[in-house]
This record gives C-alpha cells, sequence and structure tokens, in this order.
C-alpha cells in the first residue's frame, strides 16, 4: 500500500521522482485524493514551512521541496474536481509596478499553493489596474503584493486604492509583504494583513479564507 507518510518526507527532502512514484501508486490502488494531497503533500509543505521560519531550512531547500510537491499534485490536478477537492481560496499574487524582484513573492506562491490555496501569478512590474482586472477575473478572496524597493512600495497603496474604485474592497483582502514593508506602513495604505515571510502569509491566508 502507498506509504503517504514515506511520500511527506520524500517531499522534504526535495526527491520529486520518488513523490510521483508514490503519488501514482496511492492513485492506481484508488486512494482517496484529498487523502493523498493533504497526508503526503500538504503535510510534507507545512513541515518546510515551519522549518523556513524557523530559520532551520533556507530558500534552496524550499524550492526543491516545492518542486516535489508540484510534481506530486500535476499527478492529482485531473481528479481533484471530481474528487470534491476545492481550493481553500484563489489569491492573485505579483510583485508591484517598477519592481523586479521576484523570489519572496515566489516563495509566497508556493507557500500558500502548499496550504491548498488557487495561486494566480501575475509576475513581476504589476500595475494596480492589473491586479484588480485579474482578482475580478478569477473571483479572487485575496491581492498579494510584494514590494523589494523603498521606490516601489508605494505603489501597494495604488492597489488599495485601485480595489476601492472598482467596488470590489469588500470582497477582496489585500495582504501586503517584502523586505521594506512593516506593520505600520500596511495600516498606513489600508491595507489588510502585513506578514513578515512566506510561511506568515499563507498561514494568514488560510485564516482569511477559513
Ligand atoms: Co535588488 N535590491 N535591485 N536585485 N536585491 C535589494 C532589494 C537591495 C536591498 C540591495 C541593497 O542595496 N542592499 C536594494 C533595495 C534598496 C531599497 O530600496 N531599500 C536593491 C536594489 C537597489 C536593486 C536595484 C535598484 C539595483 C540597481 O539596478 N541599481 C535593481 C532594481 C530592479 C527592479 O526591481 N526594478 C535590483 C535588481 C536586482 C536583481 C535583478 C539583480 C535581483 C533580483 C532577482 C529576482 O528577484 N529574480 C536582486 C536581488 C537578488 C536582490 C537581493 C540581493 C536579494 C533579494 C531577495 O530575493 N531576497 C536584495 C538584497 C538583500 O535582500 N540582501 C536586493 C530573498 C527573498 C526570499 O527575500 O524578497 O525579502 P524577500 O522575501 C521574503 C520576505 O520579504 C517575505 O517573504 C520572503 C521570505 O519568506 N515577503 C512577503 C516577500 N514578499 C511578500 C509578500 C507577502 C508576505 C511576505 O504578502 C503578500
Amino acid at each position: 500500500m502507498a506509504d503517504l507518510q514515506a511520500c511527506s518526507e520524500f517531499l522534504q527532502k526535495g526527491k520529486a521522482n520518488e513523490v510521483k512514484e508514490i503519488v501514482q501508486q496511492a492513485l492506481d490502488e484508488g486512494m482517496n485524493i484529498k487523502e493523498i494531497l493533504e497526508e503526503g503533500l500538504m503535510s510534507g509543505m507545512n513541515i518546510i514551512g515551519v522549518k523556513f521560519k524557523n530559520n532551520e531550512i533556507f530558500i534552496p531547500e524550499v524550492l526543491i521541496a516545492a518542486r516535489a510537491m508540484n510534481a506530486g499534485a500535476a499527478l492529482l490536478k485531473p481528479f481533484m474536481k471530481d474528487a470534491g477537492v476545492e481550493p481553500k481560496g484563489t489569491a492573485v499574487i505579483g510583485t508591484v509596478k517598477g519592481d523586479l524582484h521576484d523570489i519572496g513573492k515566489n516563495l509566497v506562491a508556493m507557500m500558500m499553493e502548499g496550504k491548498g490555496f488557487k495561486i494566480v501569478d501575475l509576475g513581476t512590474d504589476i500595475t494596480a489596474q492589473k491586479y484588480i482586472e485579474a482578482a475580478i477575473e478569477h473571483d479572487a478572496d485575496i491581492i498579494c503584493c510584494s514590494a523589494l524597493l523603498t521606490t516601489t512600495m508605494n505603489e501597494m497603496g495604488n492597489v488599495v486604492k485601485a480595489a476601492t474604485e472598482a467596488g470590489i474592497r469588500d470582497k477582496v483582502k489585500i495582504m501586503v509583504g517584502g523586505a521594506p514593508v512593516t506593520q505600520s506602513f500596511c495600516d498606513t495604505i489600508g491595507a489588510d494583513y502585513y506578514t513578515p515571510d512566506a510561511t506568515s502569509a499563507a498561514e494568514t491566508a488560510l485564516t482569511i479564507c477559513a
């Protein structure tokens, strides 16, 4: 019988081939999709999140674990809808206009994916208007803005304004983060949540959509 605990451990070590093998075996045995996803994949990514937050592991380990998670999740994807596995929520994510830094943004996206979110990754250099259009198109619960430059972080305020102008401010929460961003900046621009790292961002997103 497919060993989901072993799958979770292989995921944490970034062993994508082994993860795929166990997920395929579990599928062949007719195991419950939700069980494979939660016990084989998400449990491993949760442990990675905690270790990253505690500085026990670093960016490369997170990236290879996320790659293994994606490899396993890709096998499950075609069956998710039929199995009634709904995403925990939908988040539109991007790095703000004028800013090309995307490593932190990608980590946030991966951690949120690991928690079961549908992620619409817009990339970098994203205008306020683009965030809003995507949030409307995908009926997003959360808009996630990342900024690494003191010269671009103010663009986050424009995203909040644009959401208000588009009449979606009560439907979508706005989360902000990135090295120069602080709680007091978040409060000043009227965003909903500031989190200092990718793991807390994913945890906060889960609380928002609980
Ligand atoms: Co740039 N850069 N860079 N850079 N760069 C910094 C940010 C800088 C601090 C370096 C320095 O001078 N010491 C400085 C900013 C100064 C400032 O504004 N205060 C700087 C500068 C000035 C620039 C340029 C202007 C340089 C130039 O051309 N003169 C230029 C700007 C280009 C542009 O964006 N328009 C530039 C360019 C680049 C590269 C392209 C070379 C490259 C980016 C490659 C890429 O991202 N694909 C780069 C890099 C790599 C850095 C440093 C070295 C590393 C940034 C990084 O990826 N950190 C950085 C210096 C440093 O930090 N040591 C620097 C790792 C990443 C995991 O951390 O993104 O903070 P971070 O994400 C964290 C948290 O912040 C949080 O979670 C992550 C961890 O869990 N987080 C969120 C991030 N987003 C979040 C969103 C959330 C919640 C949490 O909710 C939605």
